[in-house]
């Protein structure tokens, strides 16, 4: 008789019903929650594949509330995302890079707050290069008032219950966690299902690559110079010179160098004083992440995740990967710290 041998497939959605299994007195709203963004993930993931023959492709003649141009699918990616989370009635407020103000839902009692960054990297969709969306998940804090208010959504990442994101390159990628290590499913559009590719995403704690934005590099400060520098320089001990890399979409090249290992970095320069990231919905959720997979993640001095908010959209700088590759980093912006830029 014939033998039949299988890799058991998991699918995203059996994933999170098993992982919500291990604890027993899990309400499954969090697990819910998830499938929602699962969902909305592979409606966008379709839209995007087929931005070029449609005309959803192009700028829709508005700007954000940041003043940047809006491309159709931004648009359409955040009201995928804000309904399927509407839907099931468990978060009572979102806040996304499309909308000025929170987006209260139709369950105030809902528990759980959602940042959601709903396609990043928007300017590469018309030259065919991977973008993504980045959600950020917190529980609503008790408090005396019930009335929903901005600064309940004003915490700091390590109090996030969930982060991950959506990679839409030449494969579909989801990775989240919750926490507990940083889980990764590719999806299968045969089948329309993310598949479990990697239930415990490590990176590596050296890599060679760097990645910034190096048109920048006259208005860094004397310590970044310094690093980069550092970088180019050659030491085959350490891998030196590294390779430069740099996507223009900050999930994607986060992707890059959980994969791969290095750093990723955008900085405070003299057009971007404080940065140019989002600190609640691009750097906090990709911090906990490389977090979970055993890399660190600073503004340039303290870790991202233990900054006390103040804005819902406020910019934050960013050093990010490999433990060490970060470490060094820290270590030149500390020794010329007191140099002008
Ligand atoms: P966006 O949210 O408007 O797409 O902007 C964020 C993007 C990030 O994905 C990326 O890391 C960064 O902007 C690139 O900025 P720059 O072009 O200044 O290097
Ligand atoms: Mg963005």
């Amino acid at each position: 008789m014939m033998e039949i041998k299988s890799k058991k497939l998991v699918t995203l959605d059996e994933y999170i019903i098993q992982a919500q299994n291990r604890f027993p007195g899990a309400t499954g709203e969090l697990s819910q929650l998830l499938r929602d963004i699962g969902l909305a993930a592979k409606i966008i993931s379709r839209e995007v594949n087929k931005a070029g023959i449609t005309n959803i492709l192009g700028v829709d003649g508005s700007t954000n509330v940041h003043g940047e141009s809006v491309k159709r699918l931004d648009l359409f990616a955040d009201e995928q995302l804000i309904s399927a989370l509407d839907r099931s009635l468990i978060t009572c407020m979102v806040i996304s890079e499309e909308n000025d103000g929170i987006v209260r839902l139709n369950s105030e009692g809902g528990k759980y707050i959602v940042y959601l960054d709903p396609l990043d990297g928007s300017s590469n969709i018309d030259v065919n290069v991977s973008i993504g969306s980045i959600f950020s998940i917190y529980m609503r804090q008790p408090r005396f008032d019930t009335t929903l208010v901005e600064e309940d959504s004003l915490q700091p990442g390590k109090r996030q219950v969930a982060a991950g994101y959506v990679l839409y390159g030449s494969s579909t990628i989801m990775c989240y966690t919750t926490g507990m290590g940083v889980s990764a499913f590719t999806l299968d559009p045969s089948i329309g299902e993310f598949i479990l590719s990697d239930d415990d995403f490590k990176i590596p704690t050296h890599g060679t690559i760097y990645s910034i934005n190096e048109g920048s590099y006259n208005s860094w400060s004397t310590g970044l110079k310094k690093y980069i520098k550092y970088c180019q320089e050659e030491d085959p001990d350490t891998g030196r010179p590294y390779s430069a890399r740099y996507i223009g979409s900050m999930v994607a090249d986060i992707h890059r160098t959980l994969v791969k290992g290095g750093i990723f970095i955008y900085p405070a320069s003299k057009r971007y004083p404080d940065g140019k990231l989002r600190l609640m919905y691009e750097c906090n959720p990709l911090s906990f992440i490389i977090e979970q997979a055993g890399g660190m993640a600073i503004d340039g001095s303290q870790r991202i995740m233990e900054i006390k908010p103040d804005a819902i959209h406020q910019r934050v700088p960013i050093y990010v990967g490999s433990p060490e590759n970060v470490k060094m980093a820290k270590s030149f912006l500390e020794k010329f710290e007191e140099q002008p830029v």
